[in-house]
């Protein structure tokens, strides 16, 4: 099989049609994919050198912290860290933001990340990911926390890594299609394997946890009801649920339908969080032509006003996510 382009080499073109570029978004993916190669490592040899199970510890959400998310975290934290071009990152395990330099000014950067994303998911060696987003600072940018707050749309890059049968890294940046790269863990580079990703305009299957169903409004359980037993665009559904939002999401990029987490009458905020969740997904399921919104705002339009604000998701195919978004407001 005739291999793609290297993840190093994709990067390098994508600088060098940017003329004025100064190549700093170009390093920071190289970094990204530093933490991608050494979280992937640890991720599977994990049930070997005992990182599994939990650490003992709870995060800022109160959950129950896995050891991989710690080290994962860490890992994140320190790849980037060293690129010297990131100011800020926000990332899920952390209450607080961490100041990685003392840079405030124009040309750095703010990573909000999911170091290790479904991580409850690895006892049972079930595909887990990282997630992340990366926003350019602003001049008048100064390290508060206000400036954390801003809408998903202006991401310069976001993308995730996918733990799984393979390794796979899936970014777009703010002048770049979605593409996916596939780890070659003996070279221990990313290859172009899925260029240019699109989303189906309607999908195969319809993804969400039914055993909520109590706890969801009337006008949800009506839209769940809809894409089981209706052709939405033709398409009869099947369910499809992994519990992992980055395997549930990873296919419904690749196959089309529509990922749904709404909130829920005692929890109206949903369970995922907006930042290094939901906004990072939504600005790759619009680059690759689908869309994401929390039943009434596009995700990418929402401007957080705490740092790990949750929100509900729908976010998958065109048709499909048009489709959620007409019936729960009808
Ligand atoms: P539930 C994993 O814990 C996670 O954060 C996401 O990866 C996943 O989509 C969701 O929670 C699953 O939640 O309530 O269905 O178990």
């Amino acid at each position: 099989m005739k291999v793609g382009m290297s993840l190093t080499a994709w990067v390098l073109r994508q600088q060098s049609m940017h003329p004025g570029a100064r190549g700093q978004l170009s390093t920071l993916l190289t970094h990204v994919s530093l933490a991608a190669r050494m979280i992937a490592h640890e991720v599977s040899q994990a049930p070997l050198t005992g990182l599994v199970g939990h650490a003992g510890a709870t995060n800022v959400q109160g959950e129950e912290q896995a050891k991989l998310d710690i080290v994962a975290d860490e890992l994140f934290l320190d790849a980037m860290g060293t690129s010297d071009l990131v100011s800020t990152m926000v990332s899920e395990e952390r209450e607080e933001p961490e100041y990685v330099s003392d840079h405030s000014g124009q040309g750095h950067y703010t990573i909000f990340y999911d170091p290790l994303d479904g991580s409850s998911n690895i006892d049972v060696n079930v595909t887990v990911g990282s997630i992340f987003g990366i926003y350019r600072q602003r001049p008048n940018d100064r390290g508060r926390l206000t400036d954390l707050f801003r809408p998903g749309r202006e991401q310069v890059a976001a993308g995730y890594v996918m733990y799984g049968a393979s390794t796979i890294l899936v970014l777009a940046t703010e002048d770049s299609k979605v593409q996916g790269f596939t780890l070659q863990s003996e070279i221990g580079e990313f290859f172009l394997t899925h260029p240019d990703m699109q989303m189906p305009e309607v999908g195969k299957s319809y993804s969400c946890n039914q055993s909520r169903q109590p706890h969801w409004s009337d006008a949800m359980v009506a839209v769940a009801r809809r894409f089981r037993d209706d052709d939405v665009g033709g398409e009869k559904r099947t369910a499809r649920y992994v519990g992992s939002l980055i395997a549930d999401f990873h296919r419904t990029l690749i196959k089309g339908g529509i990922f749904m987490y709404p909130g829920e009458r005692e929890k109206p905020e949903g369970k995922l969080r907006l930042m290094y969740e939901a906004a990072p997904l939504a600005f790759l399921a619009e680059k690759a032509g689908g869309g994401a919104h929390d039943g009434k705002v596009r995700i990418l339009d929402k401007v957080a006003t705490k740092l790990h604000e949750r929100t509900p998701l729908f976010i998958g195919s065109r048709v499909d996510v048009e489709d959620a978004f007409a019936r729960l407001n009808g």
